[in-house]
């Protein structure tokens, strides 16, 4: 109680969480209590938490619902064009408390709740996070979404609704281990089913011709059926629709067996078909190439692609007539959004419907196909691109497979025209691999396009110079970059209200929706009172983490120490083992230098490593076991604590990142697209180490070199350490505290029970010549990591550059993203007028 009431007294500064009346306080509260009782069906006497969370869940629920129907009215009748986000992933986390926070009733919610004695706070811990996500890309499409929302576009996100989202971290003595996400256990208030929209996908079967036009014939269908979320903007009235497929068994399923009086075979076997969206695939960055992921892809694809169809033969010029639907204005009306080359079936899908259903010329569809499409590339990484058997396509999609073939020849006739003579490239080029007999999911989606984006200046420059050159000479008008971004509402708003005051106590508050205001705080710099605030907030925050980690950790944790944090998945790329080795070093020079004063630090990791992925789940070992040994020495006392985070996700991530003094962000220069966390992070007032890799460029461009702790290679660097012959052995050789740390690893000090234990880890850094080259980067990293601590030891200097980091982050908002997209993409414009409110009655 003592927590809700200092809640309600910051609460009450900001204006955009609500002034609660006293009459909207009242109407919560009776709505709760009816929900306890009609939906819930308990009273107050058996009701549990939980229970109360549902109630609560429903309560807000009601606000959105009026607004939903009015936005989808809305919608028909301007009848605008439509922006559909196809994605694989959507990382949305929790959403009772980014409900209360868009629709502005948090403060009439947490009033009522208080009033009926109820933590709030307590209550949303309840809330599964619907983790249907990896990591930064998942997480980018659900920060999409919220920003769509609101700036008013008409927009869609299409996605599947996985059983079983991203699985559940265990760590037992320092190893992972996968517990199945059984997130909808408890229900799921936020979703609503529409079985009259229920698609048929189709599957297998094969080709044949008639009348000279092509059949897909004796195929096998799957039923998808919607899921809806809603997706509230912020303080418009706003909701659009997240999406979300489900597989579902058509009801008439195997008629063989049900005729040879098989019956409890038949209805068994319907289960098997709807293993389709039983479970998200947990690899980040990596292709399985598992014939399951492919079902997956294409379940998305063309149900999806077959409702957006749909809706334009029932949008408001066809509706009330029977004008047949002209398709040649279709990309009038619609954009479609690849994230990742995950949903690039789309080309042939669309191509398939177009031409098979709706009985257009192969040129007329292909034209149509590229001015509705554009694709995102999210990667560089070889082990991550799409690239599927052709025999896989020939048995699953055969005749997608022939109008990849056709698109294909097309494309090919074009490369011939413009370099003829030139097989290398005709070769290189080609989307299907005739070497590897493969279909190169990624061409597909270029020649399929009239957009193609990298998520970061760095990423796009780097697409166009090595991945996709080919095709950048072929068709340079196609390349573009959009830099990733955030939404404000969760990764500040939401996540740290105390700092969002104080922010608004300056500023005011459009910042929210204009993220580039932040820039003002830059006149505050040196006020004291704010530097006083914004280090209280930050401590505040640490404390409240220092909490958790006694309770669910057992480590006490000094707040005062610097909380250097690496938050993301576990892969080499990112190179949590080099952060480890530095670690290391600083432990070795405690135990060499007892008395000498250190700066304190508390070393936090967090993150998933893919089931199947051997290296990244040792370096989980590694970091839980060097952390062993430095919190249980006695001479190293609280200077130095290391903590892997179990389970880090979405609902964690916003309790971390608010408590974040350094911000690690260290992948091998190239290697990062752009990622996003290094954008919260900055957002919440951290300061970064990092390399000059993906968004991490533009972020030093935004706060300036004084401001973010720049270290090691560039592209342009590891471009010509490989050409020159990297030696990892010879950077063992030559730096003696490097040595020193690798030689500990390799000979069991960290691991005395299993003292072999990390031997693959030594393989890959010194005989296999450490791929993501951390010990080039080493030497660097530590001397940088050195100014880190010269300047927290200057708590007012160090706070000042928190401010100045704060106050460039404004380019990193996913509003300015996706304005860029609907510019430079979609043809679409952002909107900031507000749709009236349902009591405002009908427009
Ligand atoms: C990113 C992926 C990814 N890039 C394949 N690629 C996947 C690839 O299940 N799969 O097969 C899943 C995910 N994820 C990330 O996207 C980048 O690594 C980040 O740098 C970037 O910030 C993020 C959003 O653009």
């Amino acid at each position: 109680t003592g927590s809700a009431a200092l809640k309600l007294k910051a609460s009450k500064q900001i204006s955009i969480r609500g002034i609660p009346l006293l009459e909207n306080v009242q109407g919560v509260k009776k709505t709760f209590n009816r929900h306890l009782h009609f939906t819930v069906v308990k009273d107050r006497d058996v009701a549990t938490q939980r229970d109360y969370y549902s109630s609560l869940a429903y309560t807000v629920r009601d606000h959105l619902v009026g607004r939903w129907i009015r936005t989808h009215q809305h919608h028909f009748e301007s009848d605008g064009k439509r922006v559909y986000y196809l994605s694989m992933e959507f990382y949305m986390g929790r959403t009772l408390a980014n409900c209360m926070i868009n629709l502005g009733i948090e403060n009439d919610v947490d009033e009522a709740l208080y009033e009926l004695g109820l933590n709030i706070e307590e209550l949303e811990e309840f809330e599964m996070d619907a983790a249907l996500g990896n990591g930064g890309l998942g997480r980018l499409a659900a920060c999409f979404l919220d920003s769509m929302a609101t700036l008013g576009l008409s927009s869609y996100g299409y996605g599947l609704r996985y059983d079983y989202g991203i699985f559940t971290q265990q760590i037992k003595d320092g190893f992972q281990n996968e517990v199945p996400d059984d997130w909808l256990r408890y229900g799921n208030p936020w979703e609503i089913s529409r079985p009259e929209f229920l698609v048929p996908v189709q599957f297998y079967g094969k080709v044949i011709e008639e009348n000279g036009k092509k059949k897909w014939v004796e195929t096998e269908i799957i039923q998808a059926m919607p899921f809806d979320t809603p997706i509230p903007g912020y303080n418009n009235n706003v909701i659009n629709t997240l999406r979300l497929w489900s597989a579902k068994a058509p009801g008439k399923f195997n008629f063989q067996l049900f005729n040879a009086g098989d019956y409890i075979r038949a209805v068994a076997e319907q289960s098997l078909t709807e293993n389709i969206t039983r479970v998200l695939y947990p690899n980040d960055n990596f292709d399985e190439g598992k014939i399951l992921r492919l079902q997956q892809e294409f379940f998305l694809v063309s149900a999806s692609l077959q409702d957006i169809l749909r809706r334009y033969k029932h949008s408001k010029p066809y509706s009330a007539t029977d004008k047949k639907p002209d398709f040649t204005r279709f990309p009038e009306k619609a954009a479609v959004q690849l994230n990742d080359t995950h949903p690039a079936l789309s080309v042939a899908e669309l191509m398939r419907l177009l031409i098979d259903e709706e009985n257009l010329e192969w040129d007329q569809a292909f034209e149509i196909t590229k001015k509705t499409i554009a694709y995102t590339n999210h990667t560089l990484l070889p082990e991550a691109l799409e690239r599927w058997p052709i025999d896989m396509f020939e048995k699953l999609l055969p005749r997608h497979l022939q109008i990849i073939t056709e698109i294909n020849l097309h494309h090919l006739d074009l490369v011939r025209q413009k370099w003829p003579g030139d097989e290398e490239r005709l070769k290189r080029m080609s989307v299907v691999e005739d070497e590897h007999k493969v279909v190169n999911m990624g061409y597909l989606s270029i020649v399929g396009s009239h957009a193609v984006n990298g998520v970061a200046q760095l990423h796009s420059d780097l697409l166009k110079s090595t991945l996709f050159k080919d095709f950048y000479e072929l068709n340079p008008e196609k390349f573009q970059n959009k830099t990733n971004g955030i939404t404000p509402r969760r990764w500040i708003l939401l996540c740290n209200p105390d700092l969002s005051d104080a922010i608004a106590s300056k500023i005011g508050e459009s910042w929210i929706t204009n993220l580039s205001q932040l820039s003002q705080l830059r006149n505050f710099v040196n006020d004291e009172q704010f530097i006083q605030d914004v280090q209280r907030i930050k401590l505040e925050n640490k404390q409240r983490l220092v909490e958790m980690f006694k309770d669910e950790y057992n480590v006490n944790v000094n707040p005062a120490s610097m909380f250097d944090v690496q938050i993301k998945r576990i892969h080499e790329y990112k190179r949590q083992l080099l952060n480890c080795l530095h670690i290391i070093t600083l432990y070795n020079r405690i135990k060499d230098n007892p008395d000498a004063q250190t700066v304190p630090r508390t070393i936090i990791f967090g993150g998933k490593a893919a089931p199947g992925y051997l290296t990244a789940k040792l370096i989980i070992k590694l970091i839980c076991n060097v952390g062993r040994t430095v919190n249980n020495d006695p001479v190293v006392g609280d200077r130095l604590k290391v903590i892997f985070l179990e389970n880090y996700r979405v609902s964690l991530a916003e309790k971390i990142i608010p408590a974040v003094d350094l911000s690690e962000q260290i992948s091998l220069a190239g290697l990062e697209a752009s990622g996003t966390g290094n954008m919260k992070m900055m957002l919440n007032g951290a300061l970064t180490i990092g390399t000059l890799d993906g968004a991490n460029v533009e972020m030093d461009e935004e706060v300036g070199r004084d401001n973010i702790f720049i270290f090691g290679m560039t592209v342009d660097d590891v471009d010509a350490l490989r050409k020159k012959g990297y030696k990892s052995k010879e950077f063992y050789d030559r730096e003696p505290e490097l040595k020193r740390a690798l030689d500990q690893i390799r000979d069991g000090f960290f691991s005395p029970e299993d003292p072999n234990i990390f031997a693959d880890i030594i393989k890959h850094l010194l005989d296999w010549n450490d791929h993501y080259m951390l010990l080039a980067d080493y030497a660097e990293y530590v001397k940088a990591q050195e100014r880190v601590d010269q300047l927290y030891k200057n708590q007012t200097e160090w706070t000042k550059k928190c401010i100045l980091n704060i106050a460039a982050s404004g380019k990193f908002s996913s509003d300015r993203t996706i304005a860029e997209y609907a510019k430079e993409i979609w043809g679409v414009a952002p909107s900031d007028k507000k749709l009236p409110a349902p009591e405002e009655g009908r427009p």
